[in-house]
Parts: C-alpha cells; structure tokens; sequence
C-alpha cells in the first residue's frame, strides 16, 4: 500500500491550508489536535445552503455551502469496511436490536470511532460549475462530428472550462509531490503516475490512480493523433507496471481509459480497478486506452475525424450550445 507517513504529511497540509482559509481565530497549534497532529475542526464554520445531491446506495452526499464566506462545496462519503477491521468490529463494537423475526434479526452497530470514518473532499472556493457539477440533472447523449468540435465545443471549452492549476501544481512538484507513485520526467512520453483524489488508498477494493502528461498542449481524445501514440504507449505500460509493482495488480485487473469530455482539459489517463464501477466508467464517457491506440494505429487521425458519443447534463452549457446550433 501506498506510503502512510508521506499520506499523513499530505492530509496535513491539506488540513492546513484549510485553516488558514477558514481564517480562524485560534491558531493552528490550539486547533489541532490528536496523535498524527494532523486533525482539525475547518469545517466547523461550514454553513450548508443545498444539498446537491445523495445516494443511498453510495453512501454520498453532496453539499453546498459557505466556508467563511467563500462559496463551497462538500462531498462526504462513507468509506468502505476494510476485512483487516472485521475483527476489531466484531469485538470492539456495541449493538442494538432493531428486529427479530425467526433466524433473522438486524442490529445497529456502533463501531469504534476509528472505524466509522467518513471522507471529506472539499472544494474551496468552489465556482458555480463545481455546483453544477455535482447537482443531480438529467442527461442526454450528444453526438459531436469533427466540425461540431472545432464550431462548437472548442470555443465553449476554451472559455468555460475548470481551471487546470491543480494539475500544474502536481506536475511542479508544488503540491501532492509525496503522492506521486511513478515519474517519467521525459518532457514529451513522460507523465506522473498518482492516486486520484477519489481514493483514500486505504483499500484496493477502489483503487483508483491518474496518469496526468507532461506534455501541457495536449486537451483531450480529439487532440490525439498517430504522433502521440509514443507518450500513449509509454503511459500504459509504465503505467500498469508501477501499479503491478506497488499494488501486485495485474493489468488484468485494472480499467484504463481516457474521458470524453473530461472535466479538465490537460491529458490525463484513468486507471482504476477492473471490479469497481467507478463515476465515469460507462461505455458513453470511458474509452479504454488499449483502444484508443489501436484506433490511432489503424487510422492517424481517427479522433480528429470520428463522430464521438458523450453525454452531457440538462444544465451544461455546452448542451445548449449544441442546441442553440440546432445539433440535439
Ligand atoms: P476528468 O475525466 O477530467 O473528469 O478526470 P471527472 O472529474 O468528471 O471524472 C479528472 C480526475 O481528476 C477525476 O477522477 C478527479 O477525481 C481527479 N481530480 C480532480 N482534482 C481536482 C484532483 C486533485 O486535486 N488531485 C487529484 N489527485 N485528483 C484530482
């Protein structure tokens, strides 16, 4: 698994900058608290507006609010239960009966605080995209021909995409730089190889990593022609080679596959695992690496002249953009 003291010198610099935008009062040493020194109470201020969105099944709620004054966004999911806790749980928790009807009862348990964590991904200052996001909307599948991209969605992303600093700051070593699991510095094949934010790396069950590019021109599956098919090459196999040597999961195992669209324009492979049906994983959004150099190698240009499939939400800007050019 993954590093623990490099992760915990992360989640305390995220916890950090936290405080420091939340401009508490109290200073950071009087906030934090417990044994890693890495604990704090930044979202006590939070004061929510709307709950965007939630999931039973998932465990997730999405939530918008403020954080000292700055427009936020919350995620708070409930992780999954660990077989290395099973014991623990077992043992250390209380129960209480809700029912019992023959061989059948259901309890509530109380596990161990320890044990009852849930993740917390906040975004901060969130723009009104990050809202949009992850609001619950309908969707409808778009089909873009090679005009339709240069007409319609390459001046609307030009203009409205999210911002890519994020990914600036990975690959200048200015934030995430003790996450990285694998580095190919080579300015035009080179990547880095690290694990996306939607995974705490406490389990393999969610693995779940990104190969984000060096090279910084490269926006997304339309701009790929033959000539990338060294940087596509390298990435999937150095890829699957560091998760092989860090995780002793076979390529076998793992999805890897580009988004189309993504949400941030700056090339970027998914790597996740085969058994977990992540966001983002179906047939109208996830193209599978493998294919994807199949496709350049039998024809250069395939991406710059295919018609691409994708679905967009009821209040994405671009669908209108679609419609206003009487193309949905
Ligand atoms: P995408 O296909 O552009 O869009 O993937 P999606 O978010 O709609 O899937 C971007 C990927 O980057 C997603 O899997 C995000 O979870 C991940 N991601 C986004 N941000 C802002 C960060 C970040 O700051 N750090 C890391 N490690 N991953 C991020």
């Amino acid at each position: 698994m993954a590093d623990v003291s490099a992760k915990r010198q992360q989640d305390l610099e995220a916890t950090n900058e936290l405080s420091q935008r939340t401009k508490k009062a109290k200073s950071d040493s009087e906030n934090d608290r417990g044994e890693n020194g890495n604990e704090t109470n930044a979202l006590s201020g939070f004061q929510s507006t709307a709950v965007l969105s939630d999931s039973a099944r998932e465990k997730t709620i999405y939530v918008h609010g403020k954080l000292a004054d700055q427009n936020a966004v919350i995620i708070l999911e409930k992780t999954p239960i660990r077989e290395d806790a099973l014991a623990e749980i077992f043992t250390a928790s209380t129960l209480k009966l809700q029912m019992r009807n023959d061989i059948y009862s259901t309890y509530s348990l109380h596990a161990p605080p320890h044990l009852n964590e849930i993740k917390a991904t906040v975004m901060c200052p969130a723009t009104e995209k990050h809202v949009k996001k992850y609001q619950r909307k309908e969707s409808f599948l778009v089909e873009e021909t090679a005009e339709d991209y240069k007409s319609i969605t390459l001046p609307y992303i030009q203009k409205q995409s999210f911002s890519v600093q994020w990914v600036y700051n990975i690959l200048d070593k200015k934030a995430e730089s003790e996450r990285i699991l694998f580095e190919d510095p080579h300015p035009k094949l080179g990547f880095v190889l690290l694990p996306d934010f939607k995974w705490d790396q406490k389990q393999m069950d969610d693995l779940y990593l990104m190969a984000i590019t060096h090279q910084r021109d490269i926006k997304s599956l339309r701009d790929l022609t033959s000539q990338h098919l060294p940087l596509l090459e390298n990435i999937l196999q150095k890829g699957q080679e560091a998760i092989l040597k860090h995780y002793s999961l076979p390529a076998s195992k793992m999805r890897i596959y580009l988004h189309y669209q993504p949400s941030y324009y700056h090339l970027h492979v998914h790597f996740t695992k085969l058994d977990f049906e992540a966001p983002g994983c179906r047939v109208e959004r996830a193209h599978l690496l493998a294919d994807v150099i199949q496709n350049l190698q039998s024809d250069p240009n395939y991406y710059k002249t295919r018609n691409l499939f994708f679905p967009l939400r009821a209040d994405d800007g671009l669908l209108s953009q679609f419609k206003e050019a009487g193309r949905l």
